[in-house]
């Protein structure tokens, strides 16, 4: 039988940074809210999250870098919102969010979760953040619970 590691959705005890651009905050004020949701669901404290407000996506990798590396939180939920306009800003924007998300999570070696919304349309957005298509908050709140949970059962 091959030994097969998986995490448990439990926050108990567990401390997550939520690191939220305030950019387009009709929908990411309705992230936050899922992911708010699903800590709670799964046990975690409001005493054990912290909320960090950026002006944007492109300045969450930033501040998930800083709490990452704070050793006050064992996981890092990013979350943003980033509705595609007229000129190319908002690729550069975008994989510059994914890629920096992703940096922190290798170089700090905590989780971090990747709840930065890429839409076309508002429509888009609202779809994924609490209408037909879920939330994207939750589910990556939900990701990071799972990943703590994971890598305490790794081990060092
Ligand atoms: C400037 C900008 C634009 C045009 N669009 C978005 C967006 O759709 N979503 C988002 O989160 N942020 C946007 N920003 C702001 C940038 O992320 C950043 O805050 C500014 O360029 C200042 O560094």
């Amino acid at each position: 039988m091959p030994r097969t590691y998986e995490g448990m959705l439990d926050a108990k005890g567990f401390r997550f940074g939520l690191v939220v651009g305030r950019f387009n905050d009709l929908i990411t004020g309705r992230l936050v809210e899922g992911a708010l949701d699903c800590l709670s669901r799964h046990g975690a404290l409001d005493d054990e999250i912290t909320i960090v407000k950026v002006p944007g996506s492109w300045e969450i990798p930033l501040v998930a870098e800083r709490l990452a590396g704070s050793g006050k939180v064992d996981a890092v939920i990013g979350l943003g919102v980033l509705i595609r306009g007229a000129t190319p800003h908002f690729d550069y924007i975008a994989a510059e969010t994914a890629k920096g998300l992703a940096h922190v999570g290798l170089s700090k070696g905590i989780p971090v979760s990747f709840g930065v919304l890429t839409c076309d349309t508002l429509e888009q957005a609202l779809e994924r953040s609490g209408a037909k298509a879920g939330n994207k908050g939750w589910q990556a709140a939900q990701a990071a619970i799972e990943m703590v949970q994971l890598y305490r059962t790794l081990g060092d």
